[in-house]
């Protein structure tokens, strides 16, 4: 029973052979419609009008997974016109449909995980067990996101009285039409718990998807209108973030964004939207940094693991990767020796075999900025794992691949400061661990950390002065990666976030999706 079993990215020792063959069936199945078309979504119509855009494969480069259509600015007007029409119902509809709706759109993603972990595996090169956790995690971030609406019985509450004849209740009441703007690296789930954030809220939604992943986002609109969603709630529109994605923030008719991605574009978006006619909320979850530190008394084999999980899944392609580790200096030797030993144990290759756990990086453009880190890391420290440029070798030369890069590196550099965004760890020797996070924090992220120590203290200490919004300690499963809706929020501090500090995955997050409102009626 393939669907029944819940795939996460922090397990497991189960028997997943049963997975394994239902996905190489998938692949056969998905591989015999590649290079389908898939049109913008404007008010239930496919649009197919825009210039049609290629995408391949980022294993091979040869391989044409789809071609979407690109939007219009024209496309935009009238997206946003249809959305805020649709709104207007959406918004009077008991909070209870809402859920069930979107409950009923989880349930489909479940239904067709397999295909659509498959799509995601060849469009941005995600490992199977990633891809089946990021379709896994989309449906569960409908239902948690659906359950909070219900626990917080669809944000009424009442308030106090000053006169026996008055009551009064607080409401929270949708925005309007918010743009949603989603990344490449958790293409189904990034998109799927922004957006039904805003549904959920009584809002309705103009998604852009990233251009690497259309047919990813197909599934989504697919999801939302099965399960019945009222056409004009969820529109997509592909395109460059620089033409579409600006055109939909700077909307007259946006009434707010929820954006991942960089920092660079996440600030830029801001300021956008507080310097119209009034301000508008962008809540936006942008890069990191992340840091994990590991103690004298760690179990040293936990720490490679963990740490080899968090900065090599996805590539190093995952906001919370981990990139710098300060490690105790009596334990620096042995606990190297672990990590290159775990390093090497990554197979490389086409992620859409089951024994490969490493794919491609997402662009030649990543590999390019990978080669950069190790280049500059040459010259000033010393690699102590990898660093080499894949392609030049056969087997990797029609793919954008980026070898597992493993550098000691002086404090002062680059590389504990900017993210990469592929799998790149600067490590450093500590003898203090209250100094080692004074340095962590003089980044200007703060998304997640981890720390391996059997001191109770320290780990107290550390989650009490490293500043991130995710923190993790002893975590074989991954160092800083692999946080769970309702189980872990993610909540991204200084750089990494957007102001409001609360998450996607914890329990503030819909509500930010809502503007507050006090009802006082006199009797
Ligand atoms: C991201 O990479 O933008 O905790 C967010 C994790 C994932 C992060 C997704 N859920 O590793």
């Amino acid at each position: 029973m393939p669907n029944k079993f819940k795939i996460t990215y922090s397990a497991l020792n189960a028997d997943l052979s049963l997975i394994h063959k239902a996905f190489d069936e998938e692949v056969i199945k998905v591989r015999a419609e590649l290079g389908r078309e898939f049109p913008s979504i404007v008010g239930g119509k496919e649009i197919k009008t825009g210039v049609l855009n290629i995408k391949t494969n980022p294993a091979n480069t040869n391989e044409v997974i789809a071609k979407y259509h690109v939007a219009t600015e024209a496309n935009v007007n009238e997206a946003f016109k249809i959305a805020k029409n649709a709104q207007k119902a959406w918004g009077a509809v008991p909070y209870l449909e809402r859920v069930s709706i979107v409950n009923k759109a989880a349930d489909i993603i479940r239904d067709r995980k397999m295909r659509i972990a498959v799509l995601m595996t060849l469009e941005v090169g995600k490992n199977r067990m990633e891809s089946l956790g990021d379709a896994e995690e989309s449906a569960d971030l409908l239902s948690y996101y659906g359950e909070q609406m219900v626990n917080n019985n669809g944000y009424s509450h009442p308030l106090g009285k000053l006169s026996p004849n008055e009551d009064t209740r607080d409401v929270l009441r949708p925005y309007g039409v918010f743009s949603v703007i989603a990344p490449f690296n958790f293409p189904m789930a990034l998109g799927a718990g922004m957006a039904s954030a805003a549904i959920l809220g009584g809002n309705a939604v103009v998604f852009k998807p990233s251009d690497d992943a259309p047919g990813t986002a197909h599934e989504l609109y697919l999801a939302f209108r099965d399960a019945g969603l009222p056409e004009g709630l969820f529109q997509v529109l592909y395109g460059k973030g620089a033409a579409i994605g600006e055109a939909m923030t700077k909307h007259p008719m946006c009434d707010g964004v929820a954006f991942t991605g960089s920092k660079k574009i996440g600030m830029s978006i801001i300021q956008t939207m507080h310097s119209g006619r009034y301000a508008k909320p962008a809540l936006v979850e942008l890069g990191g940094k992340n840091a994990a530190f590991v103690c004298a008394t760690a179990d040293l084999d936990k720490a490679a693991q963990g740490c080899m999980k968090s900065a090599f899944g996805l590539s190093g392609q995952k906001c919370s990767a981990l990139s710098r580790l300060y490690v105790h200096e009596s334990v620096y030797a042995s606990f190297i020796e672990k990590l290159i030993a775990q390093a090497k144990s990554v197979k490389i290759g086409d992620p859409a075999k089951q024994e490969n756990y490493m794919g491609p990086v997402i662009s030649g453009a990543t590999v390019e900025r990978h080669l950069s880190a190790i280049e500059d890391a040459r010259k000033i420290g010393k690699i102590i794992h990898g660093g080499n440029d894949l392609r030049t070798q056969a087997e990797f030369k029609n793919g954008h691949f980026a070898e597992p890069t493993i550098a000691e590196l002086p404090r002062e550099s680059r590389h504990f400061q900017d993210e990469f965004f592929s799998p790149f760890i600067a490590v450093t020797k500590f003898t203090d661990l209250s100094e080692a996070i004074d340095h962590a924090n003089t980044a200007e992220y703060g998304l997640t950390g981890g720390i391996f120590t059997t001191e109770k203290k320290e780990i107290e200490f550390f989650m009490d002065h490293y500043e991130a919004g995710v923190l993790y300690a002893n975590r074989a499963s991954g160092a800083t990666t692999g946080a769970w809706p309702g189980v872990q929020s993610f909540c991204g501090w200084k750089g990494s976030g957007g102001g409001s500090g609360k998450g996607g995955c914890g329990p503030y997050y819909v509500s930010q999706f809502m503007r507050e409102q006090s009802r006082t009626i006199m009797g």
